[in-house]
């Protein structure tokens, strides 16, 4: 059985709809990131680079275990393990589907994710990191838009991996100073794809596990501080 070293948060979630979707059988192991799980060294033994999600596969090509981490890699990981399902077969869709992947893993993650930071973590509030971030973050949305004013899905007529990508990031987007009722072509997919009941399993994988309220000095340190930044 696959296992998830995985946390709720939107990288976490990705893997944890695609595996609803797929219907492939999975466990997982809580990687509590506020507690510092992520460095402990059975986790650094599946991946260098400290971020869940990750995974290990026992029956990977070959019939050989695999690690994995990186959830645009682990997903498309998936989809070719299941033989191509939640990826376009056609070749236009399918590098499609990869661009809007690609799209996900190096701009709305990466930018979504220093905004909340500069918006929420920072201890001192920058108002020009805010409003670098803020502007990028409205500049990926219209991006979005355009994409989904005219196509179904991201890939096109079809539901794939790039969706899934995408929407951990874009749901809750009060959190990020959007109102979706300003892209209607998000706001139609996005509640296309919450409907679904693979990805409400999803998003209820360890969702007792999600954190409320600031982070404590502690956590704080393991995230931002020391910890994180030690040499291992
Ligand atoms: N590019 C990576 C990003 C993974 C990532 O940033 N994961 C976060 C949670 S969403 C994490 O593990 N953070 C732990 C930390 O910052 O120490 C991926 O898509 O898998």
């Amino acid at each position: 059985m696959i296992e998830v070293w995985s946390w709720p948060t939107p990288n976490g979630h990705k893997v944890h709809i695609a595996l609803e979707e797929l219907e492939l059988p999975y466990t997982v192991i809580p990687v509590d990131i506020g507690a510092g799980d992520q460095f402990k060294p059975e986790f650094l033994a599946i991946t260098p680079n400290h971020r869940i999600p990750a995974i290990v596969d026992p029956d990977g090509p070959g019939g050989k275990p695999l690690r994995l981490f990186e959830s645009g890699a682990i997903l498309i990981y998936l989809s070719e393990k299941t033989g191509g399902q939640l990826m376009p077969a056609g070749q236009t869709a399918r590098y499609a589907c990869l661009q809007w992947l690609m799209f996900q893993m190096g701009g709305i993650g990466p930018m979504f994710g220093q905004w909340n930071h500069f918006a929420s973590y920072a201890p001192e509030k920058l108002p020009y990191a805010i409003e670098r971030y803020s502007n990028e973050v409205r500049r990926l949305h219209r991006v979005l838009e355009k994409r989904l004013a005219e196509n179904e899905y991201l890939a096109g007529e079809e539901y794939s991996i790039a969706d899934i990508a995408t929407f951990p990031w874009v749901r809750n987007p009060d959190r990020r100073g959007i109102a979706l009722h300003e892209f209607p072509g998000i706001q139609r997919w996005h509640d296309a794809i919450a409907g679904r009941p693979a990805v409400q399993r999803g998003l209820a994988v360890l969702a007792d596990r999600q954190r409320r309220g600031p982070l404590s000095d502690e956590q704080r340190d393991i995230m931002f501080g020391k910890t994180q930044f030690s040499p291992r």
